[in-house]
């Protein structure tokens, strides 16, 4: 049946005749039916060996477009909508993004299962099924509000499935129940998100904000993800979550296996498991536990799950290393705590060293480290952050296991991040060198023969400003934002984290503020545009949110600069602000402090965007510098080798900037300047010009001269517009290597040999 057909049989089942006269939200209804089926329909992936992907994250975003994408039905759509008058963007705007995730490691799952299903590989995904996700953000008095975030509704991509079990907690055992969403591949078959919800979860416990009772497990575990953890009950219901998760996992892993008729000692012959960062680490002991249930012995069983489990390092922040006190885990979860004991046991008897230990001296048990002995491959994300964690953090490990350790850099779905969000820039490149590259990402390169051709070059600069006027709009109609489409859109989307240093952008307003202000205009005038949440209990994260919503309120406020310059801080940054903001950008911050980040994905699709980087030489930003050559990314900032080298001998000191610098001085005394404190929170502005300038803790006032003067640099060579589109057609040229697609490939040819 023709797409029009289906679709008005769907609309007249809800009571709807015709496409014309049906509303946003009953086309939404009826697309998404539509989709479902013809997902049930399409041939599920099959496999002698199956990948689990179990993640605590999947920011999966919005689906219907996506999967109209991958079935191939996306312009037939989109043409019986505009013919009827409707516009699919529109439909798109009727669906809840499922809020399952926080940042790079959750999208980054998201994109990995679009690749493994575009690449037919067998490979599911397994995680929980937040009923709040994370948080919806809001903004009262410039300040980060949580709220929950109800994006389940009644219709939606989940399909309630009969699999269920039994998780043996200390109280009693508590009932997991499995739900699925469809992954589709891009003209291939599916495969699942398997997302385990708790049967006896209860939403009504949640009170004022996100707040709940933290030690009802019973009704609590699947409420929300990452719930505030400083405090003991908090970070134990972290640890009864991911049990909760791999246990779960666990149990599915081992009934599909024997459901293929398989006997459980072949484990590894016919699955493996990618652990996404230490988060379902757990798994491990979990599975040997269910393989000695089953009479196999340890010994067996620790060889069985050290040949099935792969983990990934996303991070080198000690921070977000987790290390669970033993008595945590003696109170969650006492049925692993003999297995990681043992496993402690034998490690230690082999490697002495007390920096590869599970258990340290402090009781402390490492998950990585568990991970690392217990699992047959270890990667980073990035070339730098493999290398780093091989010769700095992990080098202990590297000594003892050099063949375990590779690196996977990381990559994006052109679909969604391309197709999807930027169909006018798909299109003319299809037009440029035909459509090879949406199969064959490296084809892109092809797009290099047209570097001097005038035409092509001010085409590029055409779509980016209907880009940039689009976001304009729906500023302007979703939250009466104004902004001028003539400015430089300079952009910095990305959980918020010290690290990251959006406090130095801040710095940056600052300083260009006062220039406007001693009569130094721009040559034409710079819009800044930041998205980010803060974790609720990160302090200084919240403060600096703070402080860029006091500074845009400032700044919009005053008349002799608002014309120059304006600040502007989306609200509830998520996956459809990333599809709209990222088209748009002219200036991609990548402004980490060097060493930290461990790759970036955000980087690799405002290039692909045609956005040109502003960044240090961290994470794969020395990646993307390396294939785009120096002159078409600007690069800043003190090298990863000094900054390992500071911290290791503990030499950076913030007094040799403030007061010491008289400039550096100037911007952050502006922070409690006396038109400030009077407009935000003296607490929170004290609070942050204090831990800047006695802490520093990721060194923004190291680097801060060098990042305002090479972004006003960038400003400077923005004005030359043919050279800059030769720039913007070069990086669109170079981003193949960061698809997703090679990304899958490789982690298939290294790490998971499901093709046999
Ligand atoms: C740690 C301890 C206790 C509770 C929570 C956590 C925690 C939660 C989330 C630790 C880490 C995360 C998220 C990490 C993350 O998103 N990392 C990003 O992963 C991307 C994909 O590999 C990289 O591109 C980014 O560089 C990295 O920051």
């Amino acid at each position: 049946m023709a797409i029009k057909e289906a679709l008005e049989q769907k609309l007249r089942e809800q009571g709807t005749e015709g496409l014309e006269g049906a509303t946003n939200e009953g086309l939404y209804r009826a697309l998404l039916q539509l989709t479902r089926e013809k997902l049930e329909q399409a041939p599920r992936l099959q496999g002698d060996r199956k990948l689990y992907y179990i993640s605590a994250e999947f920011l999966v975003g919005k689906l219907l477009s996506n999967n109209l994408i991958n079935l191939g039905i996306y312009e037939e759509v989109k043409e019986t909508l505009a013919q009827a008058g409707k516009s699919l963007a529109e439909v798109e705007e009727a669906e809840a993004e499922p809020s399952l995730g926080n940042g790079g490691l959750g999208r980054l799952a998201a994109c990995y299962l679009d690749s493994a299903a575009t690449l037919g590989l067998c490979a599911d995904g397994v995680g929980l099924l937040y009923h709040f996700g994370l948080f919806r953000q809001k903004f009262e008095e410039y300040k980060q509000m949580e709220k929950p975030d109800h994006w389940l509704s009644e219709q939606s991509w989940l399909r309630k499935t009969d699999v269920s079990f039994e998780v043996p907690f200390p109280g009693g055992g508590l009932r997991s129940v499995m739900y699925d969403i469809d992954v589709s591949g891009y003209e291939n078959g599916v495969n699942r998100l398997h997302l385990f919800d708790l049967e006896t979860v209860d939403e009504d416990i949640v009170r004022e904000g996100i707040d709940f009772d933290k030690k009802d497990i019973s009704r609590n575990l699947t409420l929300f993800l990452y719930p505030d953890d400083s405090d003991r009950a908090g970070r134990l219901l972290r640890v009864y979550q991911q049990y909760f998760m791999v246990s779960s996992a666990a149990q599915l892993i081992l009934k599909e296996l024997s459901g293929k008729g398989y006997a459980l000692r072949d484990l590894h012959k016919h699955v493996v498991i990618q652990i996404n960062d230490t988060h379902p680490s757990m798994v491990i002991p979990e599975l040997i536990r269910l393989l000695q249930k089953d009479g196999i012995s340890m010994d067996e069983a620790i060889s069985i799950v050290s040949q099935t489990c792969a983990y990934t390092n996303h991070t080198i922040l000690a921070e977000a290393l987790e290390k669970w006190p033993m008595d945590y885990l003696e109170e969650a979860v006492p049925g692993l705590v003999p297995i990681i004991r043992e496993l402690d046991r034998r490690a230690k008897e082999k490697y002495p060293d007390p920096k590869v230990a599970i258990i340290d001296e402090k009781n402390l048990v490492h998950m990585a480290h568990m991970d690392i002995h217990y699992g047959f491959s270890v990667n980073g994300v990035a070339a730098l952050h493999t290398e780093i964690l091989r010769s700095s953090e992990l080098k202990a490990f590297a000594g003892i296991y050099p063949q375990k350790f590779n690196n996977k850099t990381n990559g994006i779905t052109f679909r969604r991040w391309l197709m999807h969000c930027n169909p006018e820039l798909a299109a003319y490149i299809t037009e440029l060198i035909g459509s090879g590259w949406k199969k064959n990402a490296q084809e892109l390169e092809k797009l290099l023969a047209f570097q001097d051709d005038e035409a092509v070059l001010s085409r590029i600069l055409e779509i980016k400003q209907e880009k940039k006027k689009a976001l304009k709009e729906y500023l302007f109609s979703s939250s009466k934002i104004e902004v001028d489409d003539a400015s430089i859109f300079d952009i910095q989307i990305k959980r918020l984290h010290e690290y990251k240093r959006q406090q130095m952008n801040a710095l940056y307003i600052i300083w260009k503020y006062m220039q406007i202000k001693a009569g130094h205009k721009p040559r034409r005038p710079i819009t800044l545009l930041f998205g980010a949440k803060a974790a609720p209990a990160y302090i200084v994260a919240k403060d600096i949110i703070h402080l860029i919503l006091c500074l845009s309120e400032m700044i919009g406020k005053d008349p002799e600069v608002s014309p120059w310059l304006k600040v502007v801080m989306v609200e509830n940054y998520n996956v459809a602000w990333a599809e709209r903001l990222i088209p748009a950008c002219d200036i991609s911050e990548q402004i980490s402090l060097a060493s930290k980040e461990a790759s970036g994905t955000g980087n690799m699709k405002f290039m692909l965007n045609g956005a040109v980087t502003l960044g240090t030489m961290d994470g794969a930003n020395v990646e993307i510098h390396d294939l785009v050559g120096r002159e078409n990314i600007a690069i800043f900032g003190k090298p990863s080798e000094e900054i390992i080298k500071l911290y290791d001998e503990k030499a950076y000191d913030p007094a040799d900037f403030y007061p010491a610098d008289p400039e550096i001085t100037q911007l952050l005394d502006f922070i409690i300047s006396p038109a400030m404190m009077r407009l935000g929170d003296p607490e929170c502005l004290g609070r942050l010009y204090k831990s800047i300038a006695k802490k520093d803790w990721f060194m923004a006032m190291l680097d801060v001269k060098e990042y305002i003067q090479v972004k006003e640099r960038l400003f400077e060579e923005y004005e030359d517009r043919t050279a800059w589109a030769k720039k913007m057609l070069v990086n669109i040229a170079k981003a193949g290597f960061f698809s997703s697609d090679r990304a899958v490939a490789q982690y298939d040819q290294d790490v998971w040999h499901l093709r046999g």
